[in-house]
Parts: C-alpha cells; sequence; structure tokens
C-alpha cells in the first residue's frame, strides 16, 4: 500500500504549494497538490507535475566530482571534503575570508539555507553578493515609499472593485492567485492588464493595455494626472503623502496626449483605464518583468503613487502589491549578512566584478543553489569569471552551466527529498517541508554538507543540530506568537506577524511616517533602433522553474516569438539567428500576430549547453535603484537562416 506523504514546493515561486506524495518501497509514486492548503486548493502547476521526471532523471549526479585534467572524475566525499577545507583554510590564512565568495541563489528558497550563509559568515566573513537580480528595483521602490514591503492579505482580492494586473502573467508565474481573480470577478470585480506581451493572461481581462516595454512610468503618470484632473484623488491625501505637490508637478509635466504617447497606447485608453483605476478600491497586483529595465525602480515608485494618491493604500480591497514578506516570520537576526561582509559582489554584475576584484582578488567561489551562467546576465562573463578563479564549488543536483565551470561539484538533495522552512512571496502561509523519500546513498543537504565540512574548518561547534533544531532556531520568534513547530508539522500556518490589511491608519514606518512620493523621473528606457528593432523579452515559461528542466526541453533550438512583420523573410517554423550587439543564437520562429511589432519572446532559463541561453545575448546593467539586472532592454534582431 502506498502512503502519503505531505510537503511543500520550495521553488522560487510565489505559491510555495503544500505537495501530497504518494509513496511506496522508498519510491515516488504521484505527487499532487495539497486540497487542504487553502491557496494550493489541490493543484500544482505544470512544471511541478512533471517535478518526478527531474527526481528521476538519469542525468542526476549521486557523487562528488572532481576536475582533474580537464574532466571530472568521480570522488569519495571524505576526499572532496578534505580538499575544500584545505583549500579554504590556505586562501583565507593567505589573502583573507574575502577571497572566498560565497554565492546563493534562488534553486531552492528554504529557509534553512540561511544555515550556508552563517557557515559562510562564521568562517569568514567572506565575500557575499549585494542587489537583487529577481526584485532588487522593485524592493527599493517599495521600501523608500513606504517603508517595508508586503501586502494586504491574498484574499483581500475579493473586496476589491478593481484588480491590476500590471506586467503579471499569472497563468504562468503565479497560478495560484488565478482561482482568487475568478473568485473575484465572480463577485463584479473588473479586472485590467497591462502587458507589452500577449500572453494568457490577457484572456482573463476586461481591458488590455499592451503599452511599449518600459512605457509604464509614462502610463503611471499619464492615468495620475486624469486622477488630478478628473478630481479622483483622495482629498485626504495630501496628509498622509511627502512631496504630494511635487508629485502633482511631475504629472502636469507633460499633458495626458504626451505621456500617453511615449507609452504607446492611444489617450483614450489611457484616459479609460485611469476611471476603472479611480472606481475603487483597487488594487494593483505588480508584476516582477517590468521593473528590470533601466527605469524599473521609478516605474514601481510611479505605481506606489498611484495607489496612494488614489485612497488605494491601508484599505482593504486596495494596495500596491508587489511582494508578500516570506522571510518575515523567520528569525535571521543570529547572521549579519551584507552588514557584516567584508566586501560586496553586485549580482547583476557579476561576471565582470568578479574578475574586476583586487585586494585580494577573489580565489574561491563556492555556489549554493544557483546557476549564474545560465542565468545572470553575460554568460560568457560569468563562465569566464569562474573558469579563471583557483577554486570553485558548486553544489546541486545536475551538472548546470554552472557546475560545467567548477573545479569540485558536490551532489545535494531535491526537494522532495530536504527538509526545510518555506515562507511565500504570493501569499502569507508559512510551511513545513520534509524528505518525501531518503536521497540516493551518499547524496547529502547543504546543511548535511556544511556539517561535514564543520569539523574540518574549526566550525564543529557552530554549525551543530538536527534540521528539526534549526527549524527551531529560525521559528524563535513565530513560536512565541504561536506559529510553532509542531503546528507547521500539522499544516500550513497564517504568519502570525501580519495584519490582513496592511498599513492600516495609513501609518508607513518611514522617517516621516508619510507615503515618500517619487517626484522626479528615472531614467528613460533605450528604444530600439533600426538595426536592432526588438526588445529581447526573455520570460518565465510555464514549462520550466528558471534553468530547472529535463535535457528533454532543451533539445533543438528556443523558441522565439515574435509579430509576423516584425520578422520580415520569414515564416511561422523558420530556424534564424537571433542576434544582438552582445551575442546570438539560433531559434526557431513562432508568428504571431497578437504581439507587439518591437518584442521577440524567448523562454527564460535556455542552458548554455544547449545553445539555448538568452542570457549570452544579454549585457550586465544595472537598473535605476536597488541593483536589479536590466535583463529586458536589451535589442535584439532575427536574421533568417538560409
Ligand atoms: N513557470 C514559471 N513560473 C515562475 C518562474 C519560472 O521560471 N517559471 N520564475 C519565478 C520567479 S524567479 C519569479 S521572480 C516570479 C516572477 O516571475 P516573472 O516571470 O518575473 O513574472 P511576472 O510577474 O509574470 O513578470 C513577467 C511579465 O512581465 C512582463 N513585462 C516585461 N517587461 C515589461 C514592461 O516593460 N512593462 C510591463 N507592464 N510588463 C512587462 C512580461 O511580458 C511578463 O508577462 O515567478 C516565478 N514563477
Ligand atoms: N534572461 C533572463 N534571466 C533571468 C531572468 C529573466 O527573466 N530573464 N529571471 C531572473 C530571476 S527572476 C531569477 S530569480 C533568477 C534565477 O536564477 P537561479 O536561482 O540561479 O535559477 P535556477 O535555474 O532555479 O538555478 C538554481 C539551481 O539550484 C539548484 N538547486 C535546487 N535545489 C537546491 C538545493 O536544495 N541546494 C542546492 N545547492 N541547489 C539546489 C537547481 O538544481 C538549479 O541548478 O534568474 C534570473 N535570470
Ligand atoms: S512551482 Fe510554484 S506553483 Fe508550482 S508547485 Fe511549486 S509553489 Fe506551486
Ligand atoms: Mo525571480
Amino acid at each position: 500500500m502506498p502512503s502519503t506523504v505531505r510537503t511543500t514546493c520550495n521553488r522560487d515561486c510565489p505559491d510555495a504549494c503544500g505537495i501530497v506524495a504518494e509513496v511506496e518501497n522508498g519510491r515516488i509514486l504521484r505527487i499532487g497538490g495539497d486540497p487542504d492548503h487553502p491557496v494550493t486548493r489541490g493543484f500544482l502547476c505544470e512544471r511541478t507535475n512533471r517535478f518526478l521526471e527531474r527526481q528521476y532523471d538519469p542525468d542526476r549526479v549521486t557523487t562528488p566530482l572532481l576536475r582533474r585534467n580537464g574532466g571530472f572524475v568521480p570522488v569519495g566525499w571524505d576526499e572532496a571534503l578534505d580538499l575544500a577545507a584545505e583549500r579554504m583554510l590556505a586562501f583565507r590564512a593567505e589573502s583573507g575570508p574575502a577571497s572566498i565568495f560565497h554565492y546563493r541563489s534562488g534553486g531552492t528558497l528554504g529557509v534553512l539555507k540561511y544555515a550556508c550563509d552563517y557557515f559562510f559568515e562564521r568562517f569568514g566573513p567572506v565575500t557575499t553578493k549585494r542587489g537583487d537580480i529577481c526584485s532588487g528595483a522593485g524592493d527599493a521602490a517599495q521600501e523608500t515609499d513606504f517603508g517595508l514591503e508586503d501586502s494586504n492579505d491574498l484574499f483581500d482580492l475579493l473586496n476589491s472593485r478593481t484588480i491590476v494586473l500590471w506586467g503579471k502573467n499569472v497563468f504562468a508565474s503565479s497560478i495560484h492567485t488565478l482561482p482568487v481573480l475568478r473568485e473575484a470577478k465572480a463577485r463584479g470585480a473588473r479586472l485590467l492588464f497591462v502587458d507589452p506581451v500577449w500572453n494568457r493572461t490577457a484572456t482573463l481581462c476586461d481591458r488590455i493595455l499592451r503599452p511599449r516595454p518600459g512605457g509604464d512610468f509614462a502610463l503611471a503618470m499619464g492615468t495620475a494626472r486624469v486622477l488630478f484632473e478628473e478630481e479622483r484623488t483622495d482629498p485626504e491625501a495630501p496628509g498622509y503623502c511627502d512631496r504630494f505637490e511635487a508629485f502633482r508637478s511631475l504629472a502636469f509635466s507633460r499633458s495626458v496626449e504626451e505621456w500617453a504617447g511615449r507609452a504607446d497606447v492611444a489617450p483614450e485608453e489611457l484616459a479609460g483605464f485611469a476611471r476603472e483605476y479611480g472606481e475603487g478600491p483597487s488594487a494593483i497586483l505588480v508584476g516582477w518583468g517590468m521593473q528590470r529595465r533601466a527605469n524599473g525602480s521609478g516605474t514601481i515608485r510611479a505605481l506606489d503613487a498611484l495607489g496612494a494618491i488614489s485612497g488605494n493604500l491601508g484599505v482593504p480591497g486596495g494596495g500596491v502589491s508587489f511582494y508578500f514578506k516570506r522571510r518575515g516570520a523567520f528569525d535571521t537576526s543570529f547572521i549579519g549578512g551584507l552588514r557584516a561582509a567584508p566586501r560586496s559582489i553586485c549580482e547583476p554584475l557579476l561576471g565582470p566584478e568578479v574578475l574586476a576584484a583586487e585586494d585580494p582578488p577573489i580565489r574561491m567561489v563556492w555556489v549554493t543553489a544557483g546557476n549564474p551562467v545560465a542565468m545572470l546576465p553575460e554568460s560568457e562573463t560569468v563562465a569566464r569569471a569562474l573558469e579563471t578563479r583557483e577554486f570553485v564549488v558548486v553544489v546541486d543536483s545536475f551538472l548546470t552551466d554552472t557546475a560545467r565551470c567548477a573545479d569540485l561539484f558536490l551532489p545535494t538533495t531535491t526537494m522532495l527529498e530536504d527538509d526545510d522552512l518555506l515562507g511565500a512571496y504570493g501569499h502569507h502561509y508559512l510551511a513545513n517541508a520534509r524528505p518525501v523519500v531518503p536521497p540516493p546513498p551518499g547524496v547529502k543537504t547543504d546543511l548535511e554538507i556544511l556539517q561535514a565540512l564543520a569539523p574540518r574548518v574549526g566550525l564543529a561547534e557552530a554549525m551543530e543540530g538536527s534540521a528539526r533544531d534549526w527549524k527551531k532556531r529560525f521559528l524563535r520568534r513565530a513560536e512565541a506568537k504561536g506559529a510553532t513547530l509542531e503546528r507547521l508539522e500539522e499544516g500550513p500556518v497564517l504568519n502570525p506577524f501580519v495584519p490582513k490589511v496592511l498599513f492600516e491608519g495609513r501609518r508607513f514606518p518611514t522617517p516621516s511616517g508619510r507615503v515618500n512620493l517619487i517626484h522626479h523621473a528615472p531614467p528613460e528606457v533605450d528604444l530600439p533602433a533600426p538595426d536592432y528593432p526588438l526588445f529581447l523579452t526573455s520570460i518565465s515559461t510555464a514549462k520550466a522553474q528558471a534553468s530547472q528542466t529535463t535535457a528533454r526541453f532543451q533539445d533543438g533550438p528556443a523558441e522565439a516569438t515574435v509579430h509576423p512583420q516584425a520578422a520580415p523573410g520569414l515564416r511561422d517554423g523558420d530556424l534564424a539567428r537571433l542576434e544582438t550587439r552582445a551575442g546570438s543564437m539560433t531559434v526557431r520562429v513562432l508568428l504571431d500576430p497578437r504581439q507587439r511589432r518591437d518584442v521577440v519572446v524567448v523562454p527564460k532559463g535556455g542552458w548554455r549547453s544547449a545553445g539555448r541561453c538568452a542570457n549570452s545575448l544579454i549585457r550586465a546593467r544595472t537598473t535605476d535603484g536597488g541593483e536589479g539586472a536590466a535583463y529586458y532592454d536589451e535589442h535584439a534582431r532575427l536574421v533568417p537562416l538560409r
């Protein structure tokens, strides 16, 4: 008889779903969504429904690998860890701990991965990353404007009259928001969608605006101007907003027609959108895509301002929701992070900055839960930066593009073998993850790897404790509020620190206690010129979690979707070269007349080893705030392959 085991999905996704697994004789037969989890509601997404293909992929690596004579050879754990310890101790003694760089990314969002940061902090502190390729620009915007970044309860959307999905493709990236949106719609809410790319989310919405990529700041300013002109703003807003008049002047610095022209939407469309937004309560669900631009932070600040002046902050059904504070319930105060680090590397500029680092140079890199070669801009530079270090350790389950640059590869568990705690960035439930099956013999969790390394570098005591002990440590504050580990082991628990409505009473944790309104325009996004006429838009695909797929899905050229008139001389299904000023790759062209003529859409997460990596074509550039990556500002062209 199969047994049932419950765990939590740890992938970099807003939803942190409850998973129910059926296990027989140590093998997982099936996984599905937990029907008792209020957000998961019994279903998983396409990519995780297929997770068992990855779990049982013959390409999975289950022994440590050491580079010898250019190739990898399997070695035992003792040899691997002795070598890692010897190198770490030597670099620290010779060049100081800043010569070692620990890079951790979003392969899993489990909070126990902070134990890896803790290890390297206690060993060093070593060089760490700063900025954030994923959400850095938006995080900085919301912290500047509101003093903190969080959201109303997910189900508060049922109180909204209007919901704007602003650059957010819920079908691909936040699928468990869908049932809530559908319910809100059934109760009479109106859904507005703003995205330069046509995608399935459009089918859900009542009004669709397809602005020019990066045109959202102008769209928001035009919207603000309409709200002011038609007296649809909250009369109390000047009382809880700083720089109200300066913001108003910014909105009035151009006519509605000019703002609409800059956003490339018809003025009457913009005005209609503004009026509908003005009929609140209105919630803006802010996508992550549009802040990956030169004006990304300023754009999110403009949306924050719309929420503020229209009276949609601190009320049910309102909000400008970019992120749910997923780590907020956990106590990570014993880790200093960036404050403790002797040096930091700006994440979007990782390749160039690692190459340029001096005093001391970076001699060693340890990669935890990341695939920076495939996922950071300028893949070739990132690969070169790693290949030219003296010692690179990659902890993963697969020989990723990054692992191929390693000197030492250490095999780790998958999410169905790991033991952890999760918060979510799309709702406020906390949940427990537990091993559904034991890992293949010899494979260790990140915690076990560092616990095995610890006595070799004098950190045995600092790292001791079972996964459960570490969970207790991270739950110290939450347990006092009733979110105990024992309860979490039974099922998801609502974060006890968050109210249903954020900023109730319109008090904001900024220095003045008021909203800090944006009052100057961010930099302009460069528009494509005739030689490279398309915005290269490499965005999430429902099929994969970033680069986490199987080789089967990386077979053949990547698909590039464009408007027929954006691909002169090309027919649907043709092969072409997709070229930017930074690089090129072969793609299969898909023609789609619903797209704008200035975008080409390719999936994010393509493997460099399969010739499908968009980041080989994208230069490393930061956003206007928060040191995010301006992934989508690269311009491209399609050249027929004959
Ligand atoms: N299936 C799947 N789901 C995922 C992931 C995945 O790889 N695959 N990745 C996860 C990760 S890492 C994250 S951070 C989250 C969020 O993942 P994201 O993929 O960032 O999710 P979205 O918020 O949908 O943002 C993408 C949307 O932004 C739009 N966009 C791009 N530029 C602009 C612009 O200038 N203006 C406007 N208005 N829109 C623009 C794109 O067309 C796209 O529809 O989701 C996660 N979910
Ligand atoms: N062109 C372009 N590039 C992008 C984006 C884009 O939209 N366009 N989106 C960006 C965004 S939003 C993000 S968040 C990043 C994501 O970038 P990454 O977080 O680097 O992406 P993943 O492909 O998920 O790689 C994580 C790796 O962690 C491994 N892993 C999984 N679980 C564990 C574990 O428990 N321990 C260890 N040690 N490893 C584990 C996986 O096998 C995988 O190889 O990519 C960014 N890159
Ligand atoms: S990836 Fe996201 S939607 Fe898919 S199962 Fe995991 S948490 Fe749920
Ligand atoms: Mo992300």
